[in-house]
């Protein structure tokens, strides 16, 4: 009687922890539409959510693509009023699945951790515990709990010497398919608490900050884009029935409106939440940033389009210290050019890419004061998009904490630290 009852708990388990379906891409093309007038992207933005498609890029400026993820059912159709706008829609990814699968069998399913290997949550949070065990500069703490109980966990690197230093932060996987931020925060960790290469400026930063990060700060997401839907990009509470996630990059609660480059639709994948910091993760978030009074700098990592852009995302009226953050950018994106020649824009949220309210970098700035506030796009600008191969882990992560290096060491002279 035991045994069958074991036995019946263990099968109702396993059914319920395996992973039901695994959301597949077959057919689905990527398409890339160079608007000619401000009118047309106006136009490509309605047709998409007439089609409820996943935009991967909206324009700001006409020689800027929109890039937009379409079914394979509805291609002859937006193709069709795409024609009948007088535009043109060049097919650029061909097969979405073939490009995960293709870049999927380097995913790191060992529960062992590798800094140049796409790891899972569990390895990732091992790893941060195991560095703080064995490194007197590294602390590891938690920011609270997911929506589904994971620990949102961040690292804090010292040199413990001296107080009142400033702190800079910089945070990954907001946004559940944006992988590669997660491993480029976890490589400016590595850097930054081993030193391997016995990097001198690392030691002056030291001097100067306090280095706070935490990789996956949308861990629900991040799972689940791992093991059932590569592209998810929200948190995974249920909104409706059927409808999954808020994106937590449209819920802080400043100037919150998702009428402003978000959604009221729950289904959508930039749903903003029914109001401002509905979610448990932005909440964590919130919290930290505006508890930690001694940030400077915040750099919230996201894939793609190689940007490195600055508040407001809710409006295109620029900070009044906007060149501070301007100038600091440049030096950012100077030194990533001179790393392996990928180009960064600079400027600021809406005039760049786009306007959506919400975000983390406006709220770290426009509600806890932290001056320096970026979002930072990392690579690419065309070619895997969302979908990043493990051979982009560690030239991304080189070349962008290579950015981040000179940002910090002109952050000293700039601000007279
Ligand atoms: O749309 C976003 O949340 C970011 N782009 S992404 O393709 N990674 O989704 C840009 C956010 C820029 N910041 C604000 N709009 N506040
Ligand atoms: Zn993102």
């Amino acid at each position: 009687m035991w045994t069958q009852l074991a036995l019946a708990v263990a099968l109702v388990v396993t059914i319920w922890s395996t992973p039901s379906t695994t959301i597949r891409y077959d057919g689905h093309e990527v398409l890339q539409i160079l608007p000619q007038t401000i009118e047309d992207v106006h136009k490509l933005i309605s047709l998409a959510k007439k089609y409820h498609l996943d935009i991967w890029k909206s324009p700001r400026y006409l020689n800027e693509t929109f890039d937009v993820r379409v079914d394979p059912d509805q291609i002859t159709d937006f193709v069709h009023d795409i024609e009948s706008l007088g535009l043109k829609a060049d097919h650029w990814i061909t097969d979405v699945q073939k490009l995960i699968d293709e870049v999927t069998h380097t995913r790191n399913r060992r529960a062992t951790f590798s800094i140049g290997a796409f790891n899972d949550h569990n390895s990732i949070n091992s790893y941060l515990n195991s560095l703080a065990s064995s490194n007197p500069r590294v602390t590891v703490h938690s920011m609270g709990q997911s929506y589904e109980g994971r620990d949102i966990r961040y690292v804090k690197i010292s040199n413990n010497v001296g107080t009142n230093k400033k702190a800079i932060y910089a945070d990954g996987g907001i946004h559940a398919r944006e992988w590669l931020a997660v491993t480029t925060v976890l490589y400016f960790i590595d850097q930054i608490a081993n030193n391997p290469t016995q990097d001198r400026t690392i030691e002056a930063l030291l001097g100067k900050f306090d280095f706070y990060f935490a990789p996956v700060v949308n861990p629900d997401g991040y799972e689940y884009s791992r093991n059932h839907d590569r592209m998810w990009r929200k948190n995974r509470r249920p909104v409706v029935s059927g409808c999954y996630g808020v994106d937590i990059n449209r819920n802080f609660a400043y100037h919150w409106n998702p009428d402003n480059g978000g959604s009221h639709n729950p289904c959508e994948e930039v749903h903003s939440g029914t109001h401002a910091t509905s979610e448990v993760e932005t909440k964590i978030l919130q919290n930290f940033l505006c508890s930690h009074s001694n940030l400077i700098a915040y750099l919230n990592v996201h894939t793609y389009g190689q940007y490195w852009i600055y508040p407001w995302g809710y409006t295109p009226i620029l900070p009044s210290d906007y060149r501070d953050l301007d100038h600091l950018g440049r030096t950012a994106a100077t030194a990533i050019r001179h790393t392996h020649g990928k180009v960064f824009t600079v400027g600021e949220d809406t005039r760049v890419l786009y306007a959506a309210a919400g975000g983390a970098d406006d709220y770290a700035k426009g509600a806890c004061g932290v001056k320096y506030s970026y979002t930072v796009e990392l690579r690419d600008t065309g070619v895997h998009g969302f979908v990043a191969p493990q051979s982009y882990i560690i030239p991304a992560g080189e070349e962008t904490f290579a950015g981040f290096k000179a940002f910090a060491t002109e952050l000293i002279h700039y601000e007279h630290l």
